[in-house]
Protein backbone atom coordinates (compact mmCIF):
# COMPACT_ATOMS: atom_id res chain seq x y z
CA UNK A 1 0.00 0.00 0.00
CA UNK A 2 1.23 3.33 1.01
CA UNK A 3 3.84 2.22 3.37
CA UNK A 4 6.79 3.04 0.49
CA UNK A 5 5.66 6.15 0.70
CA UNK A 6 6.22 6.58 4.71
CA UNK A 7 9.23 5.60 4.59
CA UNK A 8 10.73 7.50 1.65
CA UNK A 9 9.44 10.67 4.43
CA UNK A 10 11.48 8.88 7.16
CA UNK A 11 14.44 9.04 4.96
CA UNK A 12 13.81 12.25 3.77
CA UNK A 13 14.09 13.60 7.26
CA UNK A 14 17.25 12.04 8.34
CA UNK A 15 19.12 13.11 5.57
CA UNK A 16 18.10 17.00 6.34
CA UNK A 17 19.94 16.52 10.10
CA UNK A 18 22.48 18.37 9.47
CA UNK A 19 26.27 18.69 12.01
CA UNK A 20 25.47 21.77 14.39
CA UNK A 21 28.10 24.61 13.88
CA UNK A 22 31.23 23.70 16.06
CA UNK A 23 32.08 26.49 18.29
CA UNK A 24 35.59 25.76 19.83
CA UNK A 25 35.78 26.44 23.74
CA UNK A 26 37.89 26.28 26.60
CA UNK A 27 37.74 23.86 29.81
CA UNK A 28 38.72 25.30 33.09
CA UNK A 29 40.66 23.54 35.38
CA UNK A 30 41.17 25.84 39.17
CA UNK A 31 43.64 24.56 41.36
CA UNK A 32 42.33 24.97 44.63
CA UNK A 33 43.52 23.84 48.27
CA UNK A 34 46.39 22.10 46.84
CA UNK A 35 44.25 19.95 44.27
CA UNK A 36 43.05 19.86 40.66
CA UNK A 37 39.00 21.00 40.52
CA UNK A 38 38.05 18.78 38.60
CA UNK A 39 40.84 16.15 38.52
CA UNK A 40 39.58 14.22 36.03
CA UNK A 41 38.45 15.71 32.74
CA UNK A 42 36.98 15.15 29.03
CA UNK A 43 37.89 17.22 26.16
CA UNK A 44 36.83 16.88 22.37
CA UNK A 45 39.59 17.94 19.90
CA UNK A 46 37.67 20.95 18.03
CA UNK A 47 35.45 20.97 19.90
CA UNK A 48 36.65 22.32 24.02
CA UNK A 49 40.51 20.74 23.62
CA UNK A 50 42.33 23.77 25.20
CA UNK A 51 42.14 23.52 28.95
CA UNK A 52 42.81 26.83 31.01
CA UNK A 53 44.52 25.73 34.70
CA UNK A 54 44.34 28.91 36.81
CA UNK A 55 46.17 28.74 40.16
CA UNK A 56 43.72 29.94 42.78
CA UNK A 57 45.75 28.83 45.73
CA UNK A 58 48.11 31.09 48.00
CA UNK A 59 51.32 28.95 46.92
CA UNK A 60 52.50 28.21 43.77
CA UNK A 61 52.01 25.32 41.71
CA UNK A 62 52.80 23.43 38.13
CA UNK A 63 51.10 21.53 35.59
CA UNK A 64 53.42 19.16 34.18
CA UNK A 65 52.81 16.42 32.24
CA UNK A 66 53.88 12.83 33.50
CA UNK A 67 55.04 12.10 30.25
CA UNK A 68 56.95 15.11 30.08
CA UNK A 69 54.85 16.18 27.04
CA UNK A 70 53.85 19.64 28.47
CA UNK A 71 54.55 21.37 31.39
CA UNK A 72 53.31 25.14 32.97
CA UNK A 73 56.55 25.94 34.99
CA UNK A 74 55.93 27.72 38.05
CA UNK A 75 52.81 28.77 38.40
CA UNK A 76 52.87 31.91 41.01
CA UNK A 77 49.38 32.63 42.51
CA UNK A 78 46.74 33.34 40.29
CA UNK A 79 49.12 32.70 37.03
CA UNK A 80 47.04 30.67 34.46
CA UNK A 81 48.55 28.29 32.13
CA UNK A 82 46.88 27.07 28.81
CA UNK A 83 47.26 23.84 26.77
CA UNK A 84 45.91 22.68 23.56
CA UNK A 85 45.18 18.49 23.31
CA UNK A 86 45.84 17.69 19.42
CA UNK A 87 45.94 14.12 20.10
CA UNK A 88 43.58 11.70 21.27
CA UNK A 89 44.43 10.17 24.56
CA UNK A 90 44.89 10.37 28.20
CA UNK A 91 47.15 12.70 29.56
CA UNK A 92 47.82 11.93 33.30
CA UNK A 93 49.47 15.23 35.23
CA UNK A 94 51.42 16.86 38.38
CA UNK A 95 52.26 19.51 40.07
CA UNK A 96 55.96 19.00 40.24
CA UNK A 97 56.03 21.25 43.67
CA UNK A 98 53.46 18.49 45.51
CA UNK A 99 53.44 14.99 43.51
CA UNK A 100 50.51 14.15 45.58
CA UNK A 101 48.75 16.57 43.64
CA UNK A 102 47.39 14.44 40.18
CA UNK A 103 44.78 15.38 37.56
CA UNK A 104 43.94 13.42 34.63
CA UNK A 105 42.88 14.84 30.82
CA UNK A 106 41.34 12.56 28.33
CA UNK A 107 40.79 13.86 24.65
CA UNK A 108 38.71 12.17 22.48
CA UNK A 109 39.15 12.75 18.53
CA UNK A 110 36.91 14.98 16.73
CA UNK A 111 35.32 12.31 15.09
CA UNK A 112 33.40 11.98 17.93
CA UNK A 113 29.99 13.04 18.20
CA UNK A 114 28.64 13.92 21.51
CA UNK A 115 25.28 14.71 21.52
CA UNK A 116 25.51 15.55 25.51
CA UNK A 117 25.40 19.30 25.76
CA UNK A 118 26.30 19.62 29.80
CA UNK A 119 29.86 19.75 30.25
CA UNK A 120 29.14 19.58 34.17
CA UNK A 121 31.15 16.92 35.49
CA UNK A 122 30.08 15.25 38.74
CA UNK A 123 32.86 12.58 39.45
CA UNK A 124 35.00 15.18 41.13
CA UNK A 125 33.11 14.71 45.12
CA UNK A 126 32.56 10.93 46.31
CA UNK A 127 32.47 10.98 50.27
CA UNK A 128 33.12 8.20 51.95
CA UNK A 129 31.82 7.53 55.29
CA UNK A 130 32.58 4.20 56.10
CA UNK A 131 33.35 5.16 60.14
CA UNK A 132 29.82 5.71 60.66
CA UNK A 133 28.82 1.78 60.62
CA UNK A 134 30.20 1.37 64.36
CA UNK A 135 27.38 3.29 65.76
CA UNK A 136 24.90 1.29 63.65
CA UNK A 137 26.64 -1.87 64.88
CA UNK A 138 23.77 -3.12 67.09
CA UNK A 139 21.82 -5.05 64.61
CA UNK A 140 18.29 -6.46 65.94
CA UNK A 141 16.89 -9.09 63.93
CA UNK A 142 12.91 -9.29 63.97
CA UNK A 143 12.26 -11.84 66.02
CA UNK A 144 10.30 -14.70 63.64
CA UNK A 145 7.01 -15.39 64.83
CA UNK A 146 5.75 -19.10 63.94
CU1 LIG B 1 51.54 22.19 43.80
Amino acid sequence: MGSATLLVVLFSLAVRLGPAQATVSTVTVQIDGFQFVPGTITVVIGVNNTVNWVNGDGVAHTVTANGGSFSSGTMVSGANFTHTFNTPGTFGYHCSFHTFMTGTVTVLGSGVTSTTSSGSTTTSSTTTTTSSLSAAGKISLPAEKV
